[in-house]
């Protein structure tokens, strides 16, 4: 029985996401790992999709339900969740701010131009540049923005970073570890891994609860990428706690069930190194499967040094979570000139 049962979704999404196999990509690593995907990154049609659109499913129903017009949200300047944010509002109708910090040391001069603030802006955004920082917590900008709508004599429905810390911000991928089961029962087989990128802590958090009730949470291997350890561990473990008492998991996820490795989140939040591309440039030329210099190149990063390392025993089928976030490359164009 599905643990999503009492909760309404409004879909966005297009359903189940496929699971394919990379065989190029295991044979540059060995071929002693088998790797696959499951591209959450094509999961929509709303403005290229991505691991947001299934945590904004279970949202939409309580925006609705609020009385709100406006939805308001927060992030970098090159947010991936500010553009899905921006994407559910137009298709439901509901007007949008977004307040996008300088979360990033990046100084590409169409920085601020294209990829997802550009298509943030064209489906009709209010996108608010700010100055502060990086910071996963809850912020003054985004008060302000939610103050700014009442002001204007609109009802603002407040979304957290990444929807994070929203009370019902995990229960999408929650739905994921079910999906995964499923799609394992027609495969004829189990994976043993399954990596992901984690910042504001809602998608691993997800994975872990849901994953928590097959008892094999530990089997998620977070990848971090904010390069705040403590601050997005401390957050996943609240995120945790929060919907394993919603969704009534009917037991306490341990400690050694949150796995999150901090080794490649180097040199900061929304900087690759080059190890970083690297493993951007390796799963493009292997498998035509293009991730971001933020999110997904790092968790890229991590499964390909993961395997090199014999981290994950020969014969280990390993599922990388691909949660989207391709759009950003648009902002870092001189890191890739030559290829
Ligand atoms: C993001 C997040 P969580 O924030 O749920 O841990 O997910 C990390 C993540 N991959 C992984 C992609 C492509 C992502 O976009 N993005 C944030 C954003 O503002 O876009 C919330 C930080």
């Amino acid at each position: 029985m599905s643990l999503l049962e009492k909760f309404e979704r409004y879909p966005l999404t297009f359903g189940p996401t496929p699971i394919e196999h990379l065989p190029r990509l295991t044979e540059a690593l060995g071929g002693k790992v088998q790797i696959y995907a499951k591209r959450d990154d094509c999961n929509s049609g709303l403005a290229m999709g991505g691991n947001k659109l299934r945590k904004l499913e279970y949202i939409v129903p309580d925006a609705i339900k609020s009385g709100a017009d406006t939805l308001v949200s927060i992030g970098g300047v090159q947010s991936n969740h500010t553009r899905m944010v921006a994407a559910t509002a137009a298709k439901i109708g509901m007007k949008c701010v977004v307040v996008q910090e300088k979360w990033v040391p990046h100084f590409d001069a169409v920085y601020d131009r294209v990829g997802n603030i550009l298509m943030t802006r064209l489906m009709g955004a209010d996108s608010r540049l700010v100055d502060d920082g990086f910071d996963i917590g809850i912020r003054q900008s985004w008060e302000n923005a939610i103050q700014s709508v009442k002001d204007a004599g609109g009802v603002p429905y407040p979304i957290p970073a990444g929807a994070s810390v929203h009370k019902y911000g995990a229960l999408g991928y929650i739905g994921f570890a079910e999906e995964v089961a499923a799609q394992e029962k027609d495969l004829g087989f189990t994976f043993d891994y399954i990596v992901v990128c984690v910042v504001t802590g809602s998608t691993q958090a997800g994975m872990i609860v849901g994953f928590a009730a097959q008892d094999r949470a530990q089997s998620v291997i977070g990848i971090d990428a904010s390069g705040t350890l403590e601050q997005t561990r401390a957050q996943v473990r609240q995120i945790v706690d929060n919907s394993a008492e919603l969704v009534g998991l009917g037991r306490k996820v341990r400690d050694d069930e949150i796995v999150i490795n901090p080794d490649y989140a180097y040199p900061a939040y929304g900087v690759p190194s080059d190890e970083t591309n690297e493993a951007i440039r390796l799963a493009a030329r292997t498998e035509a499967m293009i991730t971001d210099p933020v999110y997904e190149g790092k968790s890229m990063q991590g499964m390909i040094d993961l395997t090199r390392k014999g981290f994950f025993p020969e014969g280990s089928r390993v599922l990388y979570a691909h949660l989207g976030g391709a759009p950003a490359l648009n902002g870092y164009s001189y890191y890739y000139k030559e290829g």
